[in-house]
């Protein structure tokens, strides 16, 4: 086992981002044992608004990775610290899309004060968003004050890795589809913050207006501000820091932070006995037979899942004794 204290206080320190890097593998394969063994960072989270995690997301394309570059040049610029965590839910590898992400943020990887790192899904149940929640604990315990998620693959999972963030950041695009594309995929909902990027493009009314028409349907007493970037330019990116800077406090005055944060630790608590219960499932030797009969009619679906579950405790207990 790695001296996790020596790496925390090597990051804390002197931000060695190689010690951070190791930190994170730990909290990966940690998570990928059978035990959710510690990682020694686990315990009660720090509060206070004094950081925030901003996730942005978005159809591919939309300029999230060049917005999130110029965003760490805008945060760099008023000497405040950021780590990046660009995440693909929808590869179990860190392909080509993550890749490129690298190379448009490579301008800040010598800079002490910005740290980026991708993410890819294990695999396993649940995935990616399993080690998202500890890894941003992780940067926010070695004391980043901005932590960016970006998310790379499209789908369901998307959404899920939006709940990972306080505030959350749509970026949109002019022209038709995508405000109905973000609606489909239920990130209207879900957002605290619209960013309508590539304004240099034609198409910027009527996009916005669009959107406007949206959210007035959706009849919110606050919705959420809507803000023209350029991201290649940087045109509207210190607009949009300082939105977000005005939203972090209002959210920790208003109690809406801890409350976030708070629904995002149980939902983590949830999936990792998910997790557990998973991993617990595959060693009960009966379950393939009771598929089997539940298949084959033979026993009821109710019968079956009351005698998987006993099983399953009975081997959880097992494992723990
Ligand atoms: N014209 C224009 N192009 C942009 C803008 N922002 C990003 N792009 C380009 O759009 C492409 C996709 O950008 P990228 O940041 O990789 O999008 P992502 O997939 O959402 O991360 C790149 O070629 C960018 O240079 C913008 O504001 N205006
Ligand atoms: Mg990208």
């Amino acid at each position: 086992m790695a001296d996790v204290g020596a790496l925390l206080e090597r990051v804390q320190v002197a931000r060695d981002k190689g010690a951070l890097a190791r930190l994170i593998s730990l909290v990966e394969r940690s998570l990928a044992d059978e035990s959710l063994g510690e990682v020694g960072f686990d315990g009660p989270a720090p509060e206070g608004d004094g950081y925030a995690v901003a996730g942005f997301t978005g159809a591919p394309g939309a300029g999230k990775s060049t917005l999130v570059d110029r965003m760490i040049g805008a945060i760099r610029a008023r000497e405040e610290e950021v780590a990046v965590l660009a995440v693909d839910p929808s590869s179990p590898f860190s392909g080509g899309a993550i890749l490129g992400d690298r190379i448009r943020m490579q301008s800040h990887t010598s800079d002490p004060g910005v740290y980026i790192r991708s993410l890819a899904t294990r695999g396993h149940l649940g995935g990616l968003s399993i080690a998202v929640p500890e890894v941003v604990r992780l940067l926010q315990r070695v004391g980043y004050p901005w932590i960016l998620v970006e998310t790379v693959g499209v789908g369901q999972v998307e959404v899920e890795v939006v709940g990972e963030a306080d505030i959350t950041v749509v970026v949109l695009n002019p022209g038709w589809g995508d405000s109905v594309q973000a609606s489909k995929a239920g990130l209207m909902e879900a957002a605290d913050v619209f960013v309508i990027n590539k304004a240099d493009r034609p198409g910027l009314r009527e996009t916005k207006r669009d959107l406007e028409t949206m959210l007035d349907l959706g009849g919110s007493p606050n919705p959420p501000p809507i803000i023209e970037t350029v991201a290649t330019s940087g045109d509207g990116v210190a607009r949009l820091l300082d939105t977000l800077v005005g939203m972090r406090s209002e959210m920790a005055a208003s109690g809406e932070l801890a409350r976030r944060r708070g629904e995002r630790r149980v939902r983590e608590l949830e999936r990792l006995v998910q997790l557990g219960w998973g991993r617990v499932l595959a060693r009960v030797p009966i379950a393939t037979s009771i598929r089997e009969r539940v298949g084959a009619g033979t026993v009821t679906p109710r019968a079956g899942a009351r005698e998987l579950l006993r099983e399953m405790l009975l081997v959880g207990a097992e494992s723990e004794g």
